[in-house]
């Protein structure tokens, strides 16, 4: 890998100069990009996320809080992952999670400095808060912290925790039932929009 430079007073004279010194260099310009050589290097190194990667979403669900809506979990996820989305924590809509856990002896501990990182790294985080469940609210907490879209989902007539329903950045959507659920998301999600973008709760909720 090797960055260029020319001369130019303006963006045409560059890119002339710049089509000249490739043909000089018998480079094909399709295998070109014009990111700088620091930048490349720094996603490589995953110091960045690439341009073009696709937005990483943490999805939070109950575990230990209860696993009554599992397969719900895992057509939430499925419908992300069919969209584009990177799903950080697909292992939520998983049938066989707690055994999972208990084969792999993985430490409590871990789980929590992992799910840390994973939130940190989020560009959206979506949770479906019809079962109540202690991790969900405190990745809740931390998604806020860290200023991370927050969009919740749950059942029609759930009776949600005012820190939740009240939270002021956290966009509360309620759905029906199984295929009603998948609209909520839909609906949500394209109203969020880029993955970079911080729209407001109230345009998640489909009010502005
Ligand atoms: O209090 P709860 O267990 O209901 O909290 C659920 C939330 O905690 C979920 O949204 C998860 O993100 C997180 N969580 C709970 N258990 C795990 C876990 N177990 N791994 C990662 N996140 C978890 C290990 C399973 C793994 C070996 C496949």
């Amino acid at each position: 890998m090797s960055e260029i430079e020319v001369d130019g007073a303006d963006a045409e004279g560059a890119r002339d100069a710049i089509a000249a010194k490739l043909a000089f260099l018998g480079v094909d310009p399709a295998t070109v990009t014009a990111s700088p050589l620091p930048v490349l290097v720094a996603e490589a190194l995953g110091f960045v996320r690439a341009s073009g990667a696709p937005p990483r979403v943490y999805f939070c669900g109950s575990i230990r809080g209860g696993r009554q809506l599992q397969p719900r979990y895992a057509a939430m996820i499925a419908w992300l992952q069919g969209r584009g989305y990177e799903v950080l924590t697909a292992h939520v809509g998983r049938a066989d999670v707690l055994t999972f856990e208990r084969a792999t002896r993985v430490t409590d501990r871990a789980i929590y400095e992992g799910d840390m990182a994973w939130i940190e790294q989020a560009d959206l985080v979506v949770a479906d808060v019809t079962v109540p469940s202690l991790g969900v609210g405190m990745e809740l907490m931390r998604a806020d912290d860290l200023g991370k879209p927050i969009l919740c989902l749950c059942e029609e007539t759930t009776s949600l925790s005012s820190l939740v329903s009240g939270h002021p950045r956290a966009a509360v959507v309620r759905y029906r039932d199984d295929e009603d659920a998948l609209r909520a998301l839909s609906r949500a999600v394209e109203a969020h929009g880029s993955p970079a973008s911080t729209r407001p709760a109230a345009e998640m909720r489909g009010e502005a």
